[in-house]
């Protein structure tokens, strides 16, 4: 029997589409094996994978222990998640003995991104087969793996990054950090990794070829760079828990009439960002399943909603919406045949999602890769995407504004019948191994 591992790094964001991953190889009689950074950055990546392992036992978990970094905390200014990545990164030399001594010897090891610089010469070292598994689009890696090649050119002063023979990336998609004269986390973790990228055996991307074939084929072609190895489309990853929770307000809403409202584990809004929002919901007149955050990291959020969005805004809500303060299952909210739209930052996990299940999307991007996204969401039908709205945190949109662009998607049945049929190519050829409770929606 072959033996793969999986090595995932920090945030929700990038070990979701790695437990889906594990969970799909498993019906291929090969022995897998996790290798998860410890101790977990979030609580819910640590109840996340609690849940997984109980799920499914046959995978094997092994922890690599991080080494407490007294010399380094990071700058206050850099997103805490790319700090813990940098932990793990700095821990990854305890890797070599790890992998070694796992049995039988591994065919393939698959290795998040973001530890690509530092994982490569170490499988290099033991002749283990590296693939990457890129988790986020195959657009967003083609800005990834040129980003240092344009990074000493006056690339700033453009208006886009242009990338021989696709659409050129607006300098306004492009992540802020990136744009900076200064050295930051997010800037040196994509040049380094960028480079190192050609030098594994192959790239692995949860998107689709219907969706992305032009990015695909720049890549593959030698377009975007020269000497990468082959980038694999390996589709959307389907959710991998079952039904695990009770939504029994969700289950006295009429089919398609709620909006979902979510901006992924690790954006944190504005109070006064927060107080619009709720606003712009009431506004709207539609019925909504609002998840509020207001601290990145959510170890740190010891506040109840109450103090987060005042008591005047929790108690006018009520009229219309739900709206909670702790983690949801959203594979199990987007599914709910309630569900009629998703207000969204566009993390990469919540776009598949809605795609894998026919949920149409306001995109609302909010840092990262984010607002290359978003373009996706508006090219391919799945929603829309009011791109004069800033990156998070920059401008306040205005209630009014949230208001209008919800009834506008909504309101339009045709957006609703587009994002059933992106669902339609989302799925089609790829082999499902049970049915669906929500068939009813589309
Ligand atoms: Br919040 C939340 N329940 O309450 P993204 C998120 N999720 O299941 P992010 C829940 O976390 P990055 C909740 O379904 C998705 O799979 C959600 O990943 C799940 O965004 C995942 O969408 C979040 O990629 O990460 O968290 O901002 O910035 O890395 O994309």
């Amino acid at each position: 029997m072959s033996h793969i591992a999986l090595l995932p790094s920090s945030g929700m964001g990038h070990l979701t589409p790695f437990l889906r991953l594990a969970a799909l190889l498993t019906v291929h009689n090969i022995k897998i094996t996790i290798i998860t950074p410890y101790p977990t950055f979030s609580l819910a990546e640590s109840q996340v994978l609690f849940h997984f392992f109980s799920t499914f036992p046959q995978i094997r978990q092994e922890k690599l222990h991080l080494l407490p970094l007294d010399n380094f905390s990071g700058n206050s200014e850099e997103d805490p998640f790319y700090c813990h990545i940098e932990v793990i990164r700095r821990s990854s030399h305890l890797l070599s003995s790890l992998l070694s001594s796992l049995s039988p010897p591994l065919a393939a090891l698959i290795t998040d991104m973001s530890l690509t610089a530092s994982v490569v010469p170490i499988t290099k070292a033991l002749n283990i087969p590296n693939y990457i598994f890129f988790t986020s689009s195959a657009q967003m890696l083609t800005l990834f793996i040129s980003f240092h090649t344009k990074a000493n050119a006056n690339s700033y002063e453009m208006d886009a990054l242009q990338i021989p023979t696709l659409e050129p990336i607006p300098k306004s998609w492009i992540p802020p950090p990136l744009l900076q004269d200064s050295n930051n986390l997010l800037k040196t973790y994509i040049t380094e990794n960028g480079k190192e990228m050609t030098k594994s055996d192959g790239i692995l991307v949860n998107t689709l070829e219907s969706i992305e074939e032009e990015s695909l084929a720049a890549l593959n072609g030698g377009k975007v760079i020269l000497g990468l190895p082959s980038v694999t489309a390996i589709g959307l990853l389907p959710p991998c828990f079952n039904k695990c929770q009770s939504l029994a307000w969700l289950d006295t809403q009429p089919i398609g009439s709620v909006l979902y409202v979510s901006f992924g584990s690790r954006t944190a809004m504005s109070r006064e960002q927060l107080k619009e929002l709720g606003d712009g919901l009431m506004r709207s007149g539609y019925r909504f399943l609002w998840v509020v955050k207001d601290k990145k990291v959510d170890r740190e959020d010891d506040k109840d909603l109450e103090d987060v969005i005042g008591n005047e805004l929790t108690e006018s809500v009520k009229e219309r919406g739900l709206v909670v303060k702790h983690w949801l299952n959203q594979e199990n909210i987007l599914s709910h045949p309630a569900v009629g739209g998703f207000l969204s930052h566009c993390g990469w996990n919540s776009l598949t999602e809605a795609m894998w299940l026919g949920v149409r999307v306001l995109a609302w991007p909010q840092h990262g890769d984010q607002k290359i996204n978003a373009s996706l969401v508006e090219r391919i039908g799945l929603g829309i995407w009011e791109s004069s709205w800033g990156w998070g945190g920059k401008d306040i949109v205005k209630g009014q504004q949230i208001a209008e662009k919800v009834s506008e998607l909504m309101g339009n049945e045709l957006l609703r019948m587009k994002a059933v049929s992106v669902r339609e190519k989302a799925r089609a050829g790829m082999e499902l191994g049970g049915t669906r409770e929500d068939e009813g929606i589309g």
